[in-house]
C-alpha cells in the first residue's frame, strides 16, 4: 500500500499500512529472520511480546521467551528466585518453581533427562530419584549424569558412618573438579525417623561437609543396590557416567575412585 502526507484522511491510511508492516515483521520473528529484514525496526518492539529484545532484563530475548513459554514481562515467570536466563544456563525450567539451580551450588548437567534407565544391577543404568537436600532443595541423581556419582547409604546413630564422612567430605573436596560427586543418604535419624531438613544440616555442619546430604526415607535408593536382603551402613555404591551402576554395595577406596574418575571422556 502506498500512503501520502497530504490529508488528515490519507495520513490515516498509512498508520493502517504501518500496523500491517508490524504484522509482517512478527512473521518474520517467527522463522528467524528479524535482523536480517528488519535491523533498522528493533525500537518498534517496545510493547514487547515478539522481538530480540530483553525487556525483563532477565537475559533471554522475548522471542526466546516465547519459544521457552516464559513471560517475556518477568524475570522470574515461575517465581522460583531465580531468573529465567540463570535457569536456562543452569538447565532448569523457567516455568516450574520446583525445577531450580541448587543453593548447594552443584551444578546440574545439560544430559538430565536423557538417561535411558535400565536397572539397579552393575552394567545398568539407575532410575532417577527426587530426595530433599541440606538445604531443602530437591535433589535429583540425573541432574549429576555427566559425574562419576559415590551414594553412600548412612544413618545418624551409625558410628562407623560418622566415623567415615570426613573422609568423604575430603574426597568430594579434592576430586570435584576431577569430575567426583558425592551424595550422603541419610535414612534415618536418631530416633530411627526419617531425617528432617535439620538433621541433614546437622549431619553436614557436624562433618564439614559441602556435597549433597539427602533425606533417604526407609532407606530406599540406598537399598536399591544391596545384594542380600540387608542393609549394612554405610552402604556404598559408585555409579559412571549416566547413572550406571559401576560397584554396588562395597566399600569403595581412593584407587577404585581414581580408575573411575580417569574413565571420565
Ligand atoms: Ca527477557
Ligand atoms: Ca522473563
Ligand atoms: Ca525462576
Ligand atoms: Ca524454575
Amino acid at each position: 500500500m502506498r500512503c501520502w502526507f497530504t490529508s488528515a484522511l490519507l495520513l490515516t491510511a498509512c498508520q493502517g499500512s504501518g500496523l500491517s508492516s508490524l504484522s509482517s515483521v512478527a512473521q518474520d520473528l517467527d522463522t528467524g529472520n528479524w535482523l536480517s529484514s528488519t535491523s533498522s525496526s528493533s525500537t518498534e518492539d517496545d510493547d514487547g511480546d515478539n522481538g530480540p529484545r530483553d525487556r525483563d532484563g532477565d537475559g533471554l530475548s522475548n522471542a526466546e521467551e516465547n519459544a521457552l513459554g516464559s513471560d517475556p514481562g518477568n524475570p522470574d515467570t515461575d517465581g522460583d528466585g531465580y531468573q529465567d536466563g540463570e535457569e536456562v544456563e543452569s538447565y532448569t525450567d523457567p516455568t516450574d518453581a520446583s525445577d531450580h539451580p541448587y543453593q548447594g551450588g552443584w551444578p546440574i548437567a545439560a544430559c538430565r533427562g536423557d538417561v535411558a534407565v535400565s536397572g539397579d544391577q552393575p552394567g545398568q543404568n539407575t532410575g532417577n530419584f527426587q530426595l530433599m537436600d541440606q538445604y531443602g532443595d530437591t535433589l535429583r541423581l540425573h541432574d549429576f549424569c555427566d559425574k562419576i556419582v559415590l551414594l553412600v547409604g548412612s544413618a545418624t546413630w551409625c558410628d562407623p558412618c560418622n566415623r567415615e564422612a570426613p573422609t568423604l567430605g575430603n574426597w568430594y573436596n579434592n576430586l570435584a573438579d576431577e569430575g567426583l560427586m558425592v551424595i550422603t543418604l541419610l535414612g534415618q535419624n536418631m530416633s530411627e525417623g526419617t531425617p528432617s531438613q535439620a538433621d541433614l544440616q546437622a549431619w553436614a555442619s557436624a562433618h564439614g561437609l559441602t556435597h549433597p546430604v539427602v533425606a533417604d526415607p526407609g532407606f530406599g535408593t540406598a537399598g536399591r543396590f544391596i545384594t542380600g536382603s540387608q542393609i549394612f551402613l554405610p552402604s556404598t555404591t559408585l555409579l559412571g557416567p549416566d547413572a550406571e551402576v559401576l560397584i554396588a554395595d562395597t566399600p569403595i577406596n581412593p584407587s577404585a575412585l581414581q580408575t573411575a574418575l580417569e574413565s571420565l571422556p
